[in-house]
């Protein structure tokens, strides 16, 4: 049989896990074989998903400073790509927050089921204190001392300082861009690297999805057969899916107020980019066609282009940031947390950040909740929860994502002068016009 695309093999595994485990509820023994045997190899799964968290972040930050070559070259265009990116970034978690706090998924579940999941991770039990107590000690600058850590390596091993790793990742990559070229190629050259293995990585940890899918679901049913529970995801399904096509019309908008093409003009022309991107789950892998589009299409300088898109594939990912932000309320709701509203303004700091970290393949956007999750201390063994849900999650926030990185690029040409009309290339008077496609 023709290898099936990843992300269908995930909804399959999915369907399996289901159907298995409703199989084996029918033997006395089917839930706790499910427990013994089953469910251990979901916990490996997402245990490597957390494992890669902070290589990721090392890795893939470090490269996209450094990247950015010359402090000095950030010109206007550099600078203002930037500004726009964490723009668009924070409107997009905080229409997450907005629209979770609104539908309030997690509170759907049952205080028994609650209770359930709850023992089911004994633990985080003390959840609650642990965040009580946090918050109570907590002066008015704890966050931002929190921010610098005193020790790299006991940030990198406590989830829990994860802002402090991505911290010491833009210090380094700034520090990186500060040293003589010569001295810093060995560095970036080394970073380049680990960022492929850790890409490798990523993509060796996805083929094992589908198994891990398999297992996490079969656990989930066998462990709160709830349909409470199941009711709670699908509302948490939504509550992204609405969050992110509220996010499309955001776009929409700032594309025609800042450079007067209308909704049907944009759409038109990124349209393909947003099909392969669902299809693919991977900005990186659509970029090429982002690139075409958004030049071809929609009249954007390829100087512009070049610039901004691979950037933005990079570390814009508004669908990320917006999914990070409802997923980490959702889980805290499951667990019957009441986020302070500092711990909800906090994870507006986390998911920008941890959106800026995740990488720009399958699943990475999962990887990076972690640090959401453990910065405002929400028990991490919610992935467990969410991961049944997060392949048609990630297909829908990538399209976002490349939606947003062509939407800014759109209105960075403007603001250059440097958006011009489709398959024509005024900027370029010695180049043949291009004929329409
Ligand atoms: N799939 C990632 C991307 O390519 C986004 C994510 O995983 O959240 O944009």
């Amino acid at each position: 049989m023709k290898k099936l695309a990843l992300h269908w093999q995930i909804l399959l595994g999915m369907a399996a896990g289901v159907i298995f485990a409703l199989l084996m509820t029918n033997f006395s023994w089917g839930a706790e074989f499910i427990s013994d045997w089953i469910k251990p190899f979901g916990n490996i799964f997402i245990n490597a998903l957390k494992l890669i968290a902070v290589p990721l972040i090392l890795a893939s930050l470090i490269k996209g400073i450094s990247d950015l070559k010359d402090i000095s070259k950030l010109s206007q265009m550099g600078t203002r790509t930037i500004l726009i990116y964490v723009a668009t970034t924070v409107i997009a978690v905080s229409i997450g927050l907005v629209m979770v706090n609104l539908i309030q998924p997690g509170n759907a579940i049952a205080e028994s089921t609650r209770n359930d999941l709850i023992a089911s991770y004994e633990g985080d039990a003390n959840i609650r204190i642990a965040d009580a107590q946090r918050q109570k000690e907590a002066g008015p600058l704890q966050a931002l001392e929190d921010l610098v850590p005193g020790n790299i390596f006991a940030a990198a091993s406590d989830n829990g300082n994860m802002l402090q790793v991505i911290f010491f990742a833009i210090f380094f990559g700034i520090g990186l861009i500060l040293i003589p070229e010569e001295t810093a190629k060995p560095v970036k050259a080394f970073f380049d690297g680990f960022n492929e293995v850790i890409l490798k990585l990523i993509d060796l940890i996805m083929l094992a999805a589908p198994y891990g899918v398999f297992a996490l679901l079969a656990a989930l049913v066998v462990e709160s057969p709830s349909a409470d529970l199941f009711a709670a995801l699908a509302m948490y399904a939504v509550t992204v899916l609405v969050g992110l096509a509220l996010m499309i019309g955001v776009y929409m908008m700032l594309v025609w107020i800042f450079t007067g093409r209308p909704p049907a003009f944009f759409e038109n022309g990124i349209a393909p980019a947003q099909l392969l991107a669902f299809s693919t789950s991977s900005s990186a892998a659509t970029l090429p066609v982002t690139m075409e589009r958004t030049e071809e299409h929609l009249g954007v300088h390829e100087e512009v282009t070049s610039f901004v898109l691979p950037i933005g594939a990079t570390i814009n990912m508004d669908g990320t940031s917006l999914y990070q932000a409802v997923a980490a309320v959702f889980i805290a709701q499951a667990f019957g947390m009441d986020l302070s509203i500092g711990a909800q303004l906090g994870i507006i700091a986390t998911a920008t950040l941890a959106s800026i970290g995740s990488a720009a393949v399958p699943g990475a956007g999962m990887v990076m909740l972690v640090i959401v999750l453990a910065q405002a201390g929400i028990p991490e063994a919610g992935l467990a929860l969410i991961f049944a849900v997060d392949r048609p999650l990630d297909m829908c926030r990538t399209m976002v994502n490349v939606t947003g990185d062509a939407a800014v690029s759109m209105m960075v040409a403007k603001s250059v002068d440097k958006l011009g009309e489709p398959h024509e290339r005024k900027w370029d008077d010695n180049l043949p016009k291009k004929e329409k496609i």
